[in-house]
């Protein structure tokens, strides 16, 4: 891949470290970054503690930067100065910051949660319409306008991954539908980073029989998901929770969480 530096925000994360350790030597400098205190720099590697929220901090963060990987920031439903003081303003500062230091492209770990209010039984492509469940579900979808406005308007190309749920197994019924190996998502960053485009919006999901989404866009960009939640379909199908609301909704109990709408109106 023709980028000198990349950049991981959210390196002390669960994701991050995963993502560190399998990006090891990928690049000739992986500069990792969060808030939280992380390992020591190894070979290849530059280690900067950032707040997102402090616009200097990140345009600094940015500099000698060609491609960043934004995995950092809120990741659950938090206050409402939690979430835009780290995903709002946040990623506000970090692609001013791309625009000033000439980043050419950007990954962006957005979620599901930016379209969570829609219904389980409606297969949604890349062209869904933004309904947020959560403070935080909003601040992806603002997060991927974002990166359209830069991407249109400044040249610097998108790939916004609407993760589902990725971690090392899923844990219920309905990560058999929104499940993403830590492999899977490598292989979504690696489209991310070499693929033709301008601004796209993909799922990041693995090759799950029950997903919820159509992910014809990602596979057209050259992403080939070769794990599957179905092997946990025995042990995981009955794993359901006993909140309607949340059963209905492609975000889950971040859907739930505080629900007074009428369940016949959701999109
Ligand atoms: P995480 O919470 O483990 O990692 C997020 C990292 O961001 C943390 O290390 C945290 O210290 C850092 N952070 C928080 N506020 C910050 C700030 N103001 N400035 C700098 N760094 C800050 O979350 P995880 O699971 O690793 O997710 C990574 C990204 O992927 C997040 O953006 C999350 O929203 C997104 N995502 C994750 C999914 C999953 O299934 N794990 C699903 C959908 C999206
Ligand atoms: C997310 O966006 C969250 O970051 C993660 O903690 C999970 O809850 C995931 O979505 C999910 O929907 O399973």
């Amino acid at each position: 891949m023709p980028y000198h530096r990349v950049l991981l925000t959210g390196a002390a994360g669960q994701l991050g470290r995963e993502l560190r350790t399998r990006l090891a030597g990928r690049f000739p400098v992986l500069r990792l970054s969060d808030i939280a205190e992380m390992a020591p720099a190894g070979p290849g590697e530059e280690v900067i503690r950032c707040d997102l929220a402090d616009a200097a901090a990140v345009a600094e963060l940015c500099r000698d930067v060609d491609a960043i990987l934004h995995f950092g920031g809120q990741s659950t439903e938090a206050d409402w100065d939690t979430v835009l003081a780290a995903n709002i303003a946040g990623s506000f500062h970090l692609w001013e910051g791309a625009r000033q230091a000439g980043v050419r492209r950007i990954v962006f770990a957005s979620s599901n949660h930016a379209i969570g209010m829609q219904r389980r039984s409606s297969r949604l492509d890349h062209t869904a319409r933004a309904a947020p469940d959560s403070r935080y579900g909003l601040s992806k979808a603002f997060g991927e306008d974002l990166a359209a406005l830069y991407a249109y308007k400044h040249g610097i190309a998108a790939l916004c991954i609407r993760i589902g749920s990725s971690y090392a197994e899923p844990a219920d019924a309905r990560q058999l539908s929104t499940w993403m190996s830590f492999d899977d998502l490598v292989r979504m960053i690696e489209v991310g980073l070499a693929a033709d485009y301008t601004y796209e919006i993909v799922y990041g999901v693995s090759d799950n029989t029950s997903s919820f989404w159509d992910n014809s866009n990602a596979e057209r960009l050259g992403y080939h998901p070769a794990d599957s939640a179905d092997r946990f379909i025995d042990a995981l199908r009955d794993r359901r929770s006993d909140d309607p609301t949340a059963e209905r909704t492609q975000g889950g109990s971040f859907a739930s969480v505080d629900f007074d709408g009428d369940p016949d109106a959701l999109p």
